[in-house]
């Protein structure tokens, strides 16, 4: 097609797109979000939107032909397998150093994530975002970003209880064995749901394993919160399947935009052009850090500062597994959700998830995802020999990581006479240090953006997700992002509109 014209077009449906859209939307702004991955809305043949973890199929993974998990191997035996390839729910993005891992469709990362919703510690916060007022966020967008995403907290008493939280109470016991403070970590699962799940009143999701893939009930992604408000106020459209490709500035002003429209097998059906007013980047740090890096390197956006594809950062993810002894089982049902973390920031720069491993059989194996103050930054650079845009992240760069993880586990092993688990990331493997679930930086706010988020050097360009922050959130960041984005677009909408 041709020549469309919107007022305000949003690229990606994540958490910084779907407050975008939602306050926009409820300030009388017609908004058209276009987001490359599917709308998740019909379910396959086996009668469910969402596949299951322990049984990927098509749905898993973005355009790949074989599975990419997380935990590569079980008792140090590949679990891979073929898939169909299509464009699926999981995108297990390589970069030379590092997988990030993001989620793909209407919903962003909120379709695959375990909705672990956590506000860091205030005495954290000026580290997290410098330039920006941490009263007012800890008074205003914070609340309001909760209220939005729909945070709750686990029982503490139906966690004393249930089967499904064995693994997390052998994680507190442990933790607090060793003088560690063990917190329960707030999630947008629907707890309620959850308890009916144990008491085999309603369909399971948590306690079926599903996580990564998709939660076909109780957990409340974006399409159950913004989203839905969204589209309540009738002033938002959403095509599925349409990846943007280009952002130049339009010769009667505005913004003229090219959007490929995608087959599931990944290949183009069709190419359309759209004019834009307003362009607001929130494909995520790696999805928006790519657009702008290529942008500003082809000529297509040559003013944009030279702060774009800088501060990225991984988060200082990093997984390990313990062994437990035979008297300390972790169950065969593990609730997928999360619920508890062990809190050694201050002390060890470590801020470690009790993560479940939902196998269906007992394991006597802990395991955790730990967030740390790793102080190492990449930069995205365009390649134009490959017509890719490059990360300079170097797998080495993880050992600050892995270090401050140990100031964790080293002493909980020590204490309870166990050892790492070395079967789960490969043979005498025992870091999970390849990846990351928590891109971060890429067009940092006040450096490539003014403290709002407006682009330097073209007005009427904004960036809305991840990519604003530097890097690191000291615990896991979509409450930070969601945040964040609360406070831009209010300003914005007062300012700018
Ligand atoms: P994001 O949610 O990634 O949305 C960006 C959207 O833009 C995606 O839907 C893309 O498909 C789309 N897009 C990208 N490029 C284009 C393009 N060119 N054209 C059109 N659309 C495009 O961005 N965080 C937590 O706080 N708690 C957790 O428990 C947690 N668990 C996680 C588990 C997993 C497996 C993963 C992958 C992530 C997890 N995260 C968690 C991270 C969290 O999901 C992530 O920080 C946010 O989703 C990032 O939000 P953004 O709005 O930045």
């Amino acid at each position: 097609g041709g020549g469309e014209h919107v007022p305000v077009l949003v690229i990606g449906t994540g958490y910084g797109g779907s407050v975008a859209a939602l306050r926009l939307a409820r300030a009388g702004v017609h908004v058209h979000m276009v987001e490359m991955g599917m709308s998740w809305d019909t379910p396959g043949s086996d009668g469910k939107i969402f596949a299951n973890t322990t049984s990927p199929d098509a749905r898993s993974y973005w355009l790949r032909t074989k599975t990419k998990q997380p935990l590569s191997n079980f008792f140090g035996f590949p679990i891979d397998r073929s898939i169909p390839r299509y464009t699926g729910i999981l995108d297990a993005e390589d970069f030379s150093g590092i997988t990030v891992y993001q989620g793909r469709g209407v919903g962003g990362g909120s379709l695959v994530n375990g909705g672990m919703a956590v506000t860091p510690r205030r005495e954290n916060f000026g580290a997290v975002l410098p330039t920006v007022n941490a009263d007012e966020m800890y008074s205003t967008y914070y609340p309001r970003a909760n209220a939005g995403l729909g945070v709750g907290t686990v029982d503490p008493a139906w966690f004393d209880s249930a089967d499904c939280y064995q693994y997390a109470r052998v994680g507190r016991k442990q933790a607090q064995r060793s003088g560690f403070p063990f917190v329960f970590v707030p999630d947008v699962y629907d707890w309620d749901y959850m308890e009916k799940e144990a008491a085999g009143t309603v369909p399971k999701s948590a306690l079926a394993g599903e996580i990564l893939y998709g939660n076909n009930y109780g957990k409340k992604s974006l399409q159950k919160t913004y989203l839905a408000q969204a589209a309540a106020t009738g002033n938002v459209t959403i095509s599925p399947l349409h990846k943007v490709t280009s952002v130049s500035p339009a010769s009667a002003g505005g913004y003229t935009v090219v959007i490929d429209q995608l087959r599931t097998d990944g290949s183009t059906e069709a190419t359309k052009t759209v004019t834009a007013d307003k362009v607001f980047f929130a494909a995520g740090s790696v999805g928006t850090s790519k657009l702008l890096t290529e942008f500003k390197a082809t000529g297509r956006l040559p003013g944009l500062n030279d702060e774009i594809g800088k501060g990225w950062g991984d988060n200082g993810n990093v997984m390990c597994g313990r062994a437990n002894h035979l008297w300390d089982p972790t169950g065969a049902v593990q609730s997928s959700i999360p619920c508890g973390g062990i809190d050694n920031w201050a002390a060890g720069g470590a801020f470690a998830e009790v993560a479940p491993l939902p196998t269906g059989i007992e394991t006597f194996a802990s395991f955790y995802l730990s967030i740390t103050k790793n102080p190492n930054r990449a930069q995205f650079s365009w390649n134009a020999a490959t017509g890719k845009v490059d990360l300079n992240w170097q797998a080495s760069w993880k050992q600050p990581s892995i270090d401050m993880a140990k100031t964790i586990f080293d002493k909980i092993n020590a204490k309870e006479g166990t050892i790492y688990r070395t079967d789960l990331f490969g043979v005498y493997k025992i870091w999970g240090d390849h990846l990351t679930y928590h891109p971060l930086g890429g067009a940092v706010l006040d450096r490539a953006t003014d403290n709002y988020g407006r682009l330097h050097g073209y007005s009427g360009l904004y960036v809305i997700d991840g990519s604003l922050i530097p890097g690191n959130t000291s615990v896991n960041p979509f409450v930070t992002i969601t945040a964040l984005a609360e406070r831009n677009i209010e300003k914005i909408i007062t300012a700018d509109l």
